[in-house]
């Protein structure tokens, strides 16, 4: 092996799942490292893929070091990757253990969160050598030419690279730039998994919906695919909205693939028997002409799969009418968060429509008996004892129409994204804000990656608005967790880990 990429989990490297209540693993891969494998595979390394949480889930004393010890030939490069901020301790606690075992080895990560705070990383963190903020497709194909293949190239004119220059601690990046744009995107391939340790189990894994899908015998198969990058929204709470990829990986809005690129790998994927596919980003909000010529192609090819898609606004009914007519149903669902029942602390939020729209849109999805999964977000900015009693009647109706087999509701807290606006401007929304560094993110996973016996729903979150306590969230959390516990359908109660 060349090169070994990693997905770390929120906890330890030699997390004990079998011993201890976990917040959640976190086991999914980000979706752009899958063009990225590939495409250093095409340049002809060879490389291996680990999804710890999924490992450690499955064999609770696999060990990361005894397994790098074990290969008969070790990677010249580990790639880690640290897109998400739940990753932060995860991440690090993975770059010291490959350190550690394998002295010699090149650590790189990257990643959304990565994007944002490479420079602190690798001024805190010995473990890592560099850092890839943004894109990373070309950044990586140099880097390999240069630690695998020997390369000529020097590392200070990798563009995006952010690394330790030799005289001091303080990181820097090259001037150069690089972001994929809708070409590069095409010609990536985003499907093979065969590099992956256990990729069955991470396709079970995938699958989003009803069926009874457990790691050791899935049942239904899915795939996370790339259909773009970036988004042209900014909800206030959201790290990957237009304004952050702009900052991070200089995006201006969408830059989307092309819907034959995308056919072509939806059509792979149901030739190699998986029931569904999720798409990274809401094509609904791309233009009619995309998605029209998306589904007549998947229609005049006779492919029929599953399709989870998560709309970022409201659909409009031909968007509905053309999914429903194509798409397998027995294996679809689609997501939808309104946030709060209430109009306004939703459209604060970034989600424009009123109540009536979202429950006329839901008539045409029941038509077509769609599976939905409907998110509300009990600790946004604006939502207090009073709105939220909109909220649970907006819930209580939503049951009470939508058929009950097919519909799933969750009312999860919200932690503060790195670079989203709430991050950026809190007092324009009555937020404090306690997370501001990476060091913050490093210490909220390490402190809350197990269930400590008393929780307070809403505590650790980064963020409180000036005027509601936690243990208020606490207090809606409870009658949250009443409200769910007497429907009929699945609604869950308000998690209690992070
Ligand atoms: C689709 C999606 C999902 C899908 C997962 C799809 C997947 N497998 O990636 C689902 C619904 C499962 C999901 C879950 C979560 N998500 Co999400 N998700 C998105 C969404 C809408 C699009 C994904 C995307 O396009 N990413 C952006 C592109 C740039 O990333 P990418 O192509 O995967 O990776 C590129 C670079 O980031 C970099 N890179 C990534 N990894 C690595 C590793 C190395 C070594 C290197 C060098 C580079 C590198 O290179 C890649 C290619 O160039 C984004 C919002 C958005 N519009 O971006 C949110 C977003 C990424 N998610 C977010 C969050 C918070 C989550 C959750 C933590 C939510 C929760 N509390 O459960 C979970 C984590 C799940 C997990 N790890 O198990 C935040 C991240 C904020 C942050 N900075 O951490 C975002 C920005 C928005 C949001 N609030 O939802 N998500
Ligand atoms: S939460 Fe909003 S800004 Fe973020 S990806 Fe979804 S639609 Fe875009």
């Amino acid at each position: 092996m060349d090169i070994l990429y990693v997905h770390p989990a929120k906890q330890e490297v030699d997390a004990r799942y079998d011993k201890f209540r976990s917040s959640p693993p976190y086991p999914f891969i980000p979706v752009g490292v899958v063009g990225f494998v590939n495409m250093l595979r095409a340049e002809g390394y060879q490389v291996r893929g680990l999804n710890l949480p999924v490992e450690l889930l499955q064999r609770p004393t696999f060990s990361l070091s005894q397994w790098l010890r074990s290969q008969r030939i070790q990677p010249k490069l580990v790639l880690i990757d640290l897109h998400w901020y739940e990753h932060s301790f995860g991440a690090l606690s993975v770059a010291q253990a490959v350190k550690e075992t394998l002295s010699d080895a090149v650590v790189v990560i990257g990643g959304l969160t990565t994007s944002y705070y490479g420079e602190e990383i690798l001024a805190d963190f010995p473990y890592v050598d560099y850092a890839v903020r943004g894109d990373a497709e070309e950044p990586l194909r140099q880097l390999a030419a240069q630690v695998v293949g020997k390369g000529s190239s020097q590392v200070g004119d990798i563009p995006n690279l952010i690394r330790r220059p030799g005289s001091g601690p303080k990181a820097e990046q090259n001037l150069g730039f690089y972001f994929a744009d809708s070409a590069m995107l095409d010609s990536l391939d985003f499907v093979s998994m065969d590099w992956l340790s256990n990729q069955r189990a991470y396709a079970g894994l995938q699958y989003s919906g009803a069926g009874l899908v457990t790691l050791e015998k899935p049942k239904f198969f899915s795939h996370w695919l790339t259909v773009g990058r970036g988004c042209v929204f900014d909800c206030i709470y959201c790290g990957g909205g237009k304004e952050s990829h702009s900052e991070l990986a200089g995006r201006n809005g969408y830059v989307m693939r092309s819907p034959e690129g995308v056919v072509e790998d939806v059509a792979r994927l149901a030739k190699e028997g998986f029931q569904q596919v999720n798409l990274s980003l809401d094509i609904a909000t791309y233009p009619a002409k995309w998605w029209r010529a998306f589904f007549k192609q998947l229609r005049d090819r006779e492919i029929r799969i599953g399709i989870y898609n998560e709309f970022f606004q409201l659909p409009s009914n031909d968007f509905i009418d053309e999914m429903c007519r194509t798409a397998d149903l027995a294996h679809t669902e689609v997501a939808i968060s309104p946030l709060s029942g209430d109009e306004e602390v939703r459209r604060t939020n970034g989600k424009y429509y009123t109540n009536e729209r979202f429950l006329r849109m839901l008539e045409t999805l029941k038509k077509y008996e769609v599976p939905i999964f409907i998110y509300f977000s009990l600790n946004l900015p604006g939502e207090t004892p009073q709105t939220f009693k909109k909220t649970l009647q907006l819930a209580d109706q939503i049951g009470k129409t939508y058929p009950h087999d097919l519909l799933r509701m969750l009312n999860p807290c919200h932690t503060l994204d790195p670079m989203s606006p709430m991050s950026r401007r809190p007092d324009s929304f009555g937020m404090n804000v306690q997370f501001n560094t990476f060091r913050d993110y490093y210490d909220y996973c390490k402190g809350t990656g197990w269930e400590p016996r008393r929780v307070v729903r809403g505590q650790h979150r980064g963020f409180e608005m000036a005027s509601r306590p936690t243990r208020i969230i606490e207090q809606m959390a409870q009658i949250w967790d009443v409200f769910a516990q007497a429907q009929q359908f699945r609604c869950f109660p308000v998690p209690r880990g992070w």
